[in-house]
């Protein structure tokens, strides 16, 4: 987009000047297209650093909670991230996942921003992620259900008023040809520590219709999470 915007701009006073023979009223002709090429990479460049710095730590208030990286095992005791599929989630793959709170700035609700990075799982598939109450186990059940911000009087809550990218954790992800992918999300409440365990890595993207909200088929990986 950028590169066409100034290819136009130089082909433009050329085209100008050839048509009307270099009259001094072209100098504003010239001077105009001048002025985006030069500014346009420079607002990239800023953009990107000043981006960083929101994300880091624009209202000041922002706060890493948890931090994991981690590479993929089958279980074992004091394993950090378990694989209960080989064949989705080699041994040897790598999970990295960042929560701050106080991402979004704003005071009465600070909120909590979760990043998820994987590597090395499946190629070109479509998984499902969640943060989930209890911390993995030898059985892919033993971390529990989803987080819920108001929990769902019944449970397994699938429930949309329940089970919804609002109240839950959810950061389902594409990876690429090499199983590389990531995700993102904020919720606008601050997470309860204790109720927090696990991230879990599942066979397909989250259903959200009534009946099957929230489920997103086996549980193949799982990763401790312990919120400060
Ligand atoms: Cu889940």
């Amino acid at each position: 987009m950028a590169l066409k915007r100034t290819l136009a701009a130089l082909t433009l006073p050329l085209l100008l000047i050839a048509g009307c023979g270099g009259t001094d009223d072209e100098d504003t002709g010239g001077g105009e297209p001048g002025v985006p090429s030069p500014t346009d990479p420079g607002a990239g460049d800023g953009g990107g650093g000043e981006g960083g710095d929101e994300d880091a730590g624009g209202d000041g208030d922002e706060r890493v909670i948890a931090q994991i990286a981690e590479t993929f095992e089958p279980y074992s005791d004091g394993a950090a991230a378990v694989t209960y599929d080989e064949e989705m989630v080699p041994e040897g793959a790598r999970v990295e996942l960042t929560i701050a709170s106080g991402g979004d700035g704003d005071e009465d609700e600070p909120g909590t921003e979760f990043d998820l990075e994987v590597y090395g799982l499946h190629g070109d598939h479509d998984f499902g992620a969640h943060m989930h109450t209890d911390p993995c186990g030898a059985d892919p059940d033993d971390s529990g259900p989803h987080y819920q911000d108001r929990k769902d009087p019944e449970q397994p809550s699938t429930d949309p008023r329940y089970a919804n990218d609002d109240n839950e954790v959810w950061l389902d992800l594409r990876t690429d040809s090499r199983g590389d992918g990531d995700s993102d999300t904020d919720v606008d409440w601050t997470p309860r520590p204790e109720e927090m365990r696990s991230l879990v890595i599942h066979a397909e993207h989250t259903k959200t219709a009534h009946g099957e909200a929230g489920t997103a088929g086996d549980r193949l990986a799982c990763a401790d999470v312990e919120l400060k």
